[in-house]
């Protein structure tokens, strides 16, 4: 079956691709040639991942998903949370402006404790479904690695001592929010015989 997922992050394509193998055919904004940027005017990762699926449903009416994911940091109260994306501003071309802005604010700070959150938003036959993941870990003082993207380089899993940048795919779709919120998805979809067909 082939699946629209609704998002212009390169990343996160390239990971989900590789978590559902050759079932289900992902096809990105990019390929169904939907150039425009989704304003995110949600509060939460859940609305946010409506809003990218819905405004893609609305058009196509094909089965779509969308995902709204960040990073919570505990000494910051959960920043940059669902603003993980505009941290430092809007639209920039690379995002270690991002990380730094964030390992300043954590200068000093002891409390290194973070996660990631998933919110996968489905929408199917008129009918909308909800998959979440979340994985702890601690925020690092210097960036390592170079897989992966967007706070990859700052973030080692609990359990783990390298960063989600210095593993590669397989070890961190092993562990990661989006896998978990992704294999979620995929169990439900499979389980529904006039989804999956
Ligand atoms: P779409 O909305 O087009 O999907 P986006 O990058 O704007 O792409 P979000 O609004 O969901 O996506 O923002 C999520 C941000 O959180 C993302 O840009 C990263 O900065 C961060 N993030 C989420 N998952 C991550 C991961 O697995 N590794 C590193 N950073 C991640």
């Amino acid at each position: 079956m082939e699946l629209i997922f609704a998002t212009h992050n390169e990343g996160k394509v390239h990971e989900i691709q590789n978590i559902v193998g050759d079932n289900i055919k992902i096809l990105s904004l990019t390929d169904i040639g939907y150039l425009e940027e989704i304003p995110e005017t949600g509060s939460t990762f859940n609305e946010n991942a409506f809003v990218k699926a819905n405004t893609i449903y609305q058009i196509y009416r094909k089965p779509i998903f969308a995902d709204d994911s960040g990073l919570e940091v505990r000494a910051l109260n959960g920043r940059p949370g669902v603003y993980s994306a505009r941290y430092a501003g809007v639209g920039l071309k690379n995002f270690e402006p991002h990380i730094v802005k964030l390992l300043n604010e954590l200068n000093g700070v002891k409390d290194r404790k973070a996660r990631f959150k998933s919110v996968i938003c489905l929408i199917i036959n008129d009918k909308t479904y909800y998959f979440e993941g979340l994985i702890n870990g601690q925020i690092i003082d210097h960036p390592r690695g170079n897989n992966g993207f967007g706070y990859d380089p700052i973030f080692v899993p609990d359990g783990y001592t390298k960063t989600f940048a210095e593993m590669d795919l397989d070890e961190k779709n092993k562990i990661s929010h989006r896998s978990q919120a992704i294999r979620k998805m995929i169990d439900f979809i499979m389980s529904e015989p006039q989804i999956s067909e």
